[in-house]
């Protein structure tokens, strides 16, 4: 067989130290930021106002006398709790979802439809509850025909939530990764079949969007903001009650969301790093944008103002790194930084020591707060993870600078540090943890937890196919598409082809350490990590969503920032006003 050789791109020229003691510098070639900040500061408030709290409220109790009903078939409750996360609402019902779900397993139920089967199990395994998949589809699945009866009987419905409900695997469960392959396989033929015009085309809609990315990897925010819409339309399997809840509750925490973007906003602003390490991304709203992929809820603002910055001065200082320092330069930073030594700085650019001095005030605050609000001392915490994230920063400069390709395994030994994740974690678990459980600290200090090492590979392996192609052009390290290519001489195709499996098995890896964390770390903590890796997912699935100033991101944002959902006929007056940006 022709294997064709690797294109070796990433051999770039390595620009020589120095002329006349003036360094040479690449450039990230970044587009400057395309929000506003007057526009941001001057946003209005719309649903403050008692009377939407009131409504919400009114409407919140009709859902729980719903949910109450014990003549409502356990199915049609699985529907309701399915379409309650979707429309963002769950976090209001949690308890009453909690003892649906719970009754049902005691059951060990006997459905007869794989449909339902499909939907139980989903949702069992979301709420954590050990359910074993090979007894749940015990009489779909044969040893020998596989899922291959229910392939006969064209039930797309039972195929598309099969197909769901297999993204919730663990390691070793063939069957439901036969289930995966099989349904997609289905689902693919559906869409591509002639007669379309003639199909329900609420469910190819709803199979289109499976396709794009499963549920179980989507973020839940833009899920959201697209199930309602989706849910409006299906006219005979809604309710009205449930649609208005949905959007007003949608446009209330919109609005808290917005406030926190003020206020982030504004510290951005006042810390001059945009001005004055101009090389760098400024995008203070993407890293906004982020937070609330991985906690949307509304009274968890003070976790989305600080790990905004967190993220912003990752941002920064991984630019310091790939596009700014020489190497000596990094040496010393990074030095400075092992040591937490400010007198180390005296060598360096004045603008690299602002971004020591702002890293440095923001733990500084951050472990002040910790400390007013807890008691406890997170110093030796936070700078440790920052320690890590330095250190395979300049691992990854020096490999740069001599031109030196490592093999996937070294590589990826040091990327799912450098990709931030640890350091985004870490913070994470401080700002959600009241109180913190000492069995935890253990895993943010030297030895992180398998939950905070899966999020990371797959933010590390999205980010790689979304960004190392730009990141070749200007001058970085290969990245685990190119070090896998110079390892096993695939093309490039078959390397993005190889990086999406290992995302798939990091999944499943991740989906076990969803049951590992629970103790010790507190449910919400576990839902930040698994949503960054959503979120990843998210940014990086059409290029760089992260840097790049592209359309998908910016249209997001715009959906979940600056456009509300549109109520129906009730409340339009808070709709008068528009917020949109562009
Ligand atoms: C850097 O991107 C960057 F912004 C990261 C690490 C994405 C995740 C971080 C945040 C949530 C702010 P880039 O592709 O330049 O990262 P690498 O590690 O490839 O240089
Ligand atoms: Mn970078
Ligand atoms: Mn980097
Ligand atoms: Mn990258
Ligand atoms: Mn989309």
């Amino acid at each position: 067989m022709f294997i064709s050789k690797p294109n070796l791109i990433w051999k770039l020229e390595v620009p020589k130290a120095c002329i006349s003691n003036v360094p040479i510098r690449r450039s990230g070639n970044y587009q400057p930021s395309i929000w506003d900040y007057n526009h941001i500061q001057s946003l209005k408030n719309h649903y403050s106002d008692e009377k939407f709290m009131r409504r919400r409220d009114e409407l919140k109790m009709e859902v729980k006398i719903m949910l109450s009903d014990r003549n409502m078939k356990q199915l049609e409750q699985l529907e309701i709790i399915d379409d309650l996360q979707r429309l963002g609402l769950s976090y209001h019902f949690e308890d009453e979802i909690y003892s649906i779900l719970n009754n049902l397993s005691d059951k060990n139920s006997k459905r007869d439809n794989l449909y339902a089967k499909a939907l139980e199990f989903r949702l069992l395994r979301q709420h954590g509850f050990n359910i074993i998949s090979q007894e749940i589809f015990d009489g779909f699945y044969d040893n020998t025909t596989g899922f291959g009866e229910i392939h006969h009987n064209e039930d797309t419905k039972g195929m598309l939530y099969l197909y769901e409900a297999s993204f919730l695997a663990i390691e070793g469960e063939k069957e439901l990764e036969l289930a995966r392959n099989l349904t997609e396989k289905h689902l693919r033929e559906y869409l591509a079949d002639k007669n379309k015009n003639d199909m329900d085309q609420n469910l190819v809609e709803l199979v289109h969007h499976a396709l794009e990315l499963p549920l179980h990897w989507r973020m839940l925010r833009l899920e959201t903001k697209w199930f309602i819409n989706y849910y409006k339309k299906r006219q005979d399997m809604m309710i009205p009650f449930m649609l208005e809840l949905a959007t007003l509750d949608f446009n209330i925490v919109q609005e808290t969301h917005i406030k926190d973007l003020k206020y982030v906003a504004r510290w951005w602003k006042e810390t001059f790093l945009a001005e004055n390490l101009s090389f760098a991304r400024d995008r203070l709203v993407e890293n906004f944008f982020w937070t609330i992929g991985v906690n949307f809820l509304p009274q968890y603002g003070y976790f989305r103002r600080i790990a905004t910055k967190v993220n912003a001065l990752i941002t920064t200082i991984d630019d310091v790194y790939d596009v700014f320092g020489t190497l000596d330069e990094l040496q010393i930073f990074t030095h400075a930084i092992q040591r937490w030594n400010v007198k180390e700085l005296d060598k360096l650019p004045d603008n690299m020591k602002m971004c020591y001095y702002a890293l440095d005030n923001f733990i500084n605050q951050v472990v002040a707060d910790a400390f007013e609000e807890q008691g406890i001392f997170i110093l030796p915490y936070l700078r440790n993870a920052w320690r890590d994230l330095c250190k395979s920063y300049l691992r990854e400069a020096k490999w740069y600078h001599s031109q030196y390709i490592p093999s996937m395994e070294e590589y990826m030994d040091n990327a799912w540090i450098s990709i931030s994740a640890p350091v985004i974690l870490v913070h994470a678990y401080f700002l959600v943890a009241n109180p913190v459980n000492e069995e935890a600290l253990h895993y943010l200090e030297n030895n992180y937890h398998e939950i905070i090492r899966c999020s990371a590979l797959i933010l590390r392996l999205t980010n790689d196919l979304g960004t190392s192609l730009d990141e070749l052009k200007r001058g970085d390290v290969p990245k685990s598409i190119q070090c896998y290519m110079n390892e096993t001489q695939v093309s490039e195709e078959e390397a993005r082809q190889y990086i999406r499996v290992l995302i798939s098995q990091t999944w499943k890896k991740l989906n076990e350490a969803h049951e590992l964390a629970a103790h010790p770390f507190p449910k919400i903590f576990v839902t930040c990590a698994m949503n960054l890796a959503r979120m990843a997912q998210c940014m990086y699935q059409h290029g760089d969503g992260h840097g790049g100033n592209n359309s998908t991101t910016k249209n997001h944002i715009m959906a979940l920032l600056f456009e509300s959902a549109p109520l129906g006929y009730k409340h339009s007056s808070a709709e008068k006003e528009d917020n949109s940006m562009v």
